[in-house]
């Protein structure tokens, strides 16, 4: 009865009444009885979908679409002033929405970043500080070969709370290469999973070999983004009636670039995996998608009731000279800026306002379970929530301002020999940081090389305050040296 409820809360009464079975009653049942009883099941479904929506329960689910941007640049995007090709897709979400210019990620590569979102909890702490690799290269790095099922997880909690739960694309939080041992994916929390060759459940149809493409693929390097909208799209038309959370985390924008034909020869680019010319025909075909996705989503009838938010992973590489990070220091790899704030575009009709930037909330993807949870009406067990490095600023989607309590801090790579990277000098980082209100602060694990930011006045961290501001250097320092000594 109790999942016959649940579908009543999110449907109609007339399909209510026939959940609850009132083309079911018996015909051995006498006349007068049988018409009673269909009577009081009709009165029954139109007060339980009554109920439901006085207490904001049928608007209170709506789909979530995380669409999850592999190696994704600031300046990427026209709408951040991006100039490599138009993006009108990408550009109308944030018309049509809301677009964020403090919004961080956990980390600087793929691994320890998702583990971020996954878990609403600094990655770290789980022993994820670089990309899973091999087992020998996950040992030489000090971090796990993959992300413990045991660690909380964003749609396990949705699931339990009742939504229909995917998870399509890039995992890259364990399997692949020789780490045979990972566990499923579906172990986190998901219903489907359709994902890469870094995962415990490659698709056949673009994992022909043990490598990120082969031209021997079914669905072709180029035309990946597209099945996985497909499948997105399939997975919301498969489950009316049930509130989904879908993680779309396509492989692009990650190197190799491999253009379609046709776009390949529209920006006269050569068979150079990594070449500028190469990107702008992803990057086309990237944003065409996503505006399939939208489209999509308003030809089912879902616009209103779906949060589609999109972002990046972690910085770009290359960069193009900073073009890819809108001159932001750092890349992928970096724990400037340019390494870890990402565009991030909320769009959700009717209930996000149009057109709006927000530049004063600091968002973080840790930040995205709790606030996710919140809109979705699932709840945290108290001992979880206390556990959890981010914090419920679901507000911002809806248009607030909200301003976050807890710092943000950061560890990237645990030892030398492993993180030379990148290689150019003025990207390359310090290990560790913390950013706590205006104020940005990196140093290495063992409390030298200190530089500080104000990244209010200096977003493109030129002006080292450290021996300015010897107060907030020390209070800072103190702070994310005694974090990263508390890690695992
Ligand atoms: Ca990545």
């Amino acid at each position: 009865m109790s999942r016959r409820l649940k579908t009543c809360e999110a449907a109609d009464w007339k399909v209510c009444a026939t959940t609850l079975g009132i083309h079911t009653v018996p015909d051995t049942l006498p006349p007068i009885r049988r018409a009673w009883t269909r009577l009081a099941l009709l009165l029954f479904a139109f007060l339980c979908v009554l109920c439901g929506h006085l207490s904001g329960a049928h608007a209170a689910r709506p789909n979530i679409v995380f669409v999850l941007t592999d190696d994704f640049g600031w300046g990427d995007l026209g709408s951040y002033g991006g100039a490599f090709v138009p993006t009108p897709n990408l550009d109308r979400m944030a018309r049509e929405g809301i677009r964020f210019t403090q919004f961080y990620v956990a980390s600087p590569i793929c691994s320890p970043s998702r583990t971020g979102c996954t878990t609403g909890m600094f990655p770290a702490r789980w022993r994820i500080t670089s990309y899973l690799q091999t087992r020998k290269g996950n040992a030489a790095c000090g971090q796990a070969d993959f992300l413990d099922p045991e660690a909380p997880s964003l749609a396990r909690l949705l699931k339990a709370s009742g939504y229909a739960t995917a998870h399509i694309g890039k995992w890259h939080m364990g399997g692949g290469r020789d780490v045979t041992n990972a566990p499923s994916i579906l172990r986190y929390g998901f219903d489907e999973c359709i994902s890469t060759w870094e995962s415990p459940n490659p698709h056949p149809d673009i994992t022909a070999t043990n490598w990120i493409w082969s031209p021997q693929d079914k669905v072709k390097r180029w035309d990946r983004t597209a099945f996985f909208v497909d499948q997105t799209l399939d997975f919301l038309r498969r489950h009316p009636g049930q509130p989904c959370y879908v993680n779309l985390w396509p492989d692009d924008t990650h190197t190799p670039f491999v253009p379609s034909p046709a776009l390949k020869q529209k920006y006269n680019a050569a068979n150079n995996p990594s070449g500028e010319r190469n990107f702008q025909g992803v990057l086309e075909e990237y944003d065409r998608q996503m505006g399939r996705l939208l489209d999509g989503l308003k030809q089912l009838g879902l616009a209103t009731n779906t949060l589609v938010v999109f972002t990046g992973d972690n910085g770009p590489s290359p960069t193009y000279d900073h073009r890819r990070t809108a001159g932001l220091r750092g890349s992928k790899l970096s724990l400037y800026e340019g390494g870890i704030r990402e565009p991030l575009l909320v769009w959700w009709p009717g209930h996000a306002p149009t057109g709006r930037v927000n530049e004063r909330t600091v968002l973080t993807t840790v930040d995205l379970l709790p606030s996710f949870c919140q809109i979705a009406g699932a709840s945290i067990p108290g001992e979880l929530a206390a556990k959890l490095d981010g914090e419920d600023l679901s507000a911002a989607f809806t248009g607030g301002t909200p301003t976050r309590t807890k710092p943000v801090l950061w560890e990237y790579g645990r030892n030398t020999n492993s993180f030379a990277y990148p290689k150019a000098p003025r990207d390359r980082s310090p290990n560790v940081a913390v950013r706590e209100g205006d104020w940005k602060l990196l140093l290495n694990a063992d409390g030298s090389g200190a530089e500080l930011y104000d990244l209010a006045a200096d977003p493109k961290e030129e002006k080292d305050l450290a021996t300015e501001r010897p107060d907030v250097t020390k209070r800072l320092s103190e702070r994310a040296v005694n974090w990263r000594k508390a890690l695992p």
